[in-house]
């Protein structure tokens, strides 16, 4: 691995960029997983790398959400394990509630490589110092988290192809899912089961964005990190009535904003 001084202006891209590398490099990801990565830094440098207004609207909305549902679940694909596994399963702790690992490009190598992650990741994060303000046993919330994905035993109706297998315990009986970096057709698909879906995608402008309960327009690590500071501070929170293309505008404005200031 290439040491990055403290001092580089772009420090924390070319980490993330890293992590992208590293983990095409161990078999984790999709083929266009660096396309992916690529379009969502382009986005981000157009929002100027930082949680916008409209985003931490969403961040706060997309909290209370999670925290009032009552099966809520947390799909992960590989960027999102590989760029914010940790804080997945800290989120995850908080909300009690299961991860499951969900791929467009579905392998079984990929699914167990990225479990296997997952667990290791979870060892990182017992080892860290527990959160202020938790109620409960932190640690044991921790090792708690059930991870999901390896045996599907439902499917997405209205999905062709591996990508609608998923788990009943998981997406199947979820009444609201988080899901980072989508893809349109099973965003769509899953508001047509009924389900509150919430996105995280730089791209405003995506089909996955549009067709979202709550999009946050935001880079799925800052957006994380977001909402588990949100549920620690405001645990009490509660939804709202959440207009979601007013506030993918609202994003487009500052987006606008921030070019004609540069
Ligand atoms: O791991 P798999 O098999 O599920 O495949 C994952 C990818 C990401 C390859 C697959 O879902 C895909 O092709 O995604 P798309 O259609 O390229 O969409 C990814 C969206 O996520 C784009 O709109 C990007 O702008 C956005 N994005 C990329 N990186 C980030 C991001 N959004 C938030 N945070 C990021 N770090």
């Amino acid at each position: 691995m290439v040491k990055i001084p403290d001092s580089h202006p772009r420090k924390k891209s070319l980490l993330s960029r890293q992590m992208i590398v590293e983990g095409s490099d161990r078999g984790l990801l999709a083929d266009s997983a660096m396309i992916a990565h690529g379009r969502g830094e382009a986005f981000d440098y157009l929002l100027g790398e930082r949680t916008t207004e409209s985003a931490e609207s969403a961040i706060r909305e997309a909290a209370a959400r999670l925290r009032s549902a009552n099966n809520p679940v947390i799909s992960v694909n590989g960027n999102t394990v590989l760029l914010a596994g940790k804080k997945a399963l800290r989120l995850a702790a908080f909300l009690g509630c299961p991860i499951e690992v969900n791929l467009y490009y579905r392998t079984p190598e990929r699914i167990s490589g990225l479990l296997s992650l997952l667990e290791e990741q979870r060892i990182l994060v017992l080892e860290e110092s527990e959160p202020s303000g938790f109620e409960g046993d932190w640690r044991e919330s921790v090792r708690n988290v059930t991870l999901l994905g390896s045996s599907p035993d439902f499917r997405i109706e209205g999905l062709e192809g591996p990508r609608s297998h998923c788990t009943e315990e998981g997406i199947g009986n979820a009444d609201s899912i988080l899901v980072p970096l989508e893809d349109g057709d099973r965003c769509e698909a899953l508001v047509n089961l009924g389900k509150e879906v919430i996105v995280v995608d730089l791209n405003p402008l995506s089909r996955s964005a549009k067709m979202a309960t709550v999009t946050i327009v935001d880079e799925v690590s800052r957006a994380f990190e977001g909402m588990l500071a949100d549920l620690f501070a405001n645990p009490n929170r509660v939804p709202t009535e959440w207009d979601n293309a007013s506030a993918l505008r609202d994003s487009l404005v500052e987006i606008a904003e921030f070019l004609s200031e540069s």
